[in-house]
């Protein structure tokens, strides 16, 4: 071809792209239209190839023409995008957004049946004049043992099922080392409830290796068995908000003198319906253990046993939200399944 009929050929092309552009509306097609005309195979493309074979004074005219038309291509190109994202943001902008509309409602959650039964049960106490005390889950064998009269010979050791995190470390079988604690860390008068987790290997509908107590104590001077008895019910009867009984069985714990065992009229039959899962017919249910600090606990924290006395009382809140809420398995408590839980 002659140089003149490849400038030719090259202004025709830059026409064309021009007319093949101006219809489009998308990038995608303004891409491929500027892939046809310059890509490796495009149309300038393969005129430019042709420029080898002219003399040197006429492939300078036609190289200059074929720059033109690449930069007007390319010009095009970058002027129709521009146009084609002006009106998107005019589109954009010129929306109507409706501003009186409600907006998407979040799920809304709520605290879990142990919070509330806890945050209950701390609050029936701190009606009383409590304060509340805490105390760490990994404790030492002295504060969880020894300062409570539970020796390491002591046989009463069997009676808890204890998880060893080391030779002296346990995971805390009870919350009754917060009564070590606070003894250590203030003088008396004390009057103190401390909820937490607690740990030990047992497993079973009534039974879970993790779960929460709620320990009582107050040291005084002058403190009576009764004093203990009126206290647990009342907690008792605002807890479940009905004129229930309760009843000491004597039992026996290292760190308290006398020591009962705590029950309560059963709150599904009352009077121990022969049918009733919940008392299996006895009509009591056991709620925790109490007693009266025994002086040698006084003694392991420096208060003089003479001068100060004391009751102390453990419950178990995951016994007494099955009893309130009619729950069969203390399982349910902790496996975080949404349709049990939404329901409280
Ligand atoms: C104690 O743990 C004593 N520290 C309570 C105490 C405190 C007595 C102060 C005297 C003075 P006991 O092992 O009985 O006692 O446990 C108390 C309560 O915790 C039980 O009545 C029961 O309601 C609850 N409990 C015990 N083990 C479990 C378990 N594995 N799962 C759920 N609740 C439990």
């Amino acid at each position: 071809m002659s140089p003149q009929a490849l400038i030719d050929r090259l202004d025709s092309l830059e026409k064309a792209f021009a007319d093949e552009i101006a219809p489009l509306s998308s990038e995608q097609d303004i891409r491929a239209a500027q892939a046809r005309f310059l890509g490796k195979k495009g149309a300038v493309s393969e005129v430019m190839k042709q420029m080898g074979k002219l003399a040197p004074e006429d492939r300078k005219a036609v190289g200059q023409v074929a720059n033109r038309v690449k930069a007007s291509v390319e010009g095009e190109v970058a002027r129709k995008l521009g146009e084609l994202d002006e009106a998107a943001r005019a589109a954009d902008l010129s929306r109507e957004v409706d501003v009186t509309l409600p907006g998407r409602a979040r799920p809304r959650g709520h605290d879990h049946l142990l919070s509330q039964v806890r945050r209950d049960c701390v609050a029936i106490f701190t009606e009383l004049g409590f304060d509340v005390a805490e105390g760490p889950q990994v404790e030492t064998d002295w504060h969880n043992f020894e300062a409570l009269g539970t020796g390491k010979d002591h046989p009463a050791r069997d009676m808890q099922d204890t998880f060893y995190v080391g030779p002296d470390l346990v995971l805390r079988t009870h919350t009754s080392p917060v009564q070590i604690r606070t003894m250590l860390a203030e003088a008396p008068p004390i009057k103190i409830v401390a909820p937490g987790v607690v740990y030990r290997r047992d497993d079973d509908a009534t039974h879970s290796p993790m779960f929460t107590q709620l320990e009582g104590l107050l040291v005084d001077r002058e403190v009576r068995f009764s004093d203990l008895k009126g206290v647990l019910v009342h907690f008792v009867r605002r807890f479940f908000g009905q004129e229930l009984d309760i009843r000491l069985r004597p039992s026996y714990f290292p760190f308290v003198e006398p020591g009962a065992e705590v029950d309560m009229q059963c709150a599904f039959c009352r009077r121990g319906d022969s049918g009733c899962r919940v008392c299996k017919g006895t009509g009591w249910v056991e709620i925790g253990g109490a007693g009266m600090v025994d002086p040698v606990v006084f003694e392991h924290v420096g208060y003089d046993p003479e001068a100060w006395t004391g009751f102390a009382f453990g419950m178990g809140p995951d016994r007494m939200a099955m009893l309130r809420h009619g729950v069969g398995d203390i399982k349910l408590l902790y496996d975080a399944d949404l349709r049990f839980l939404r329901q409280f």
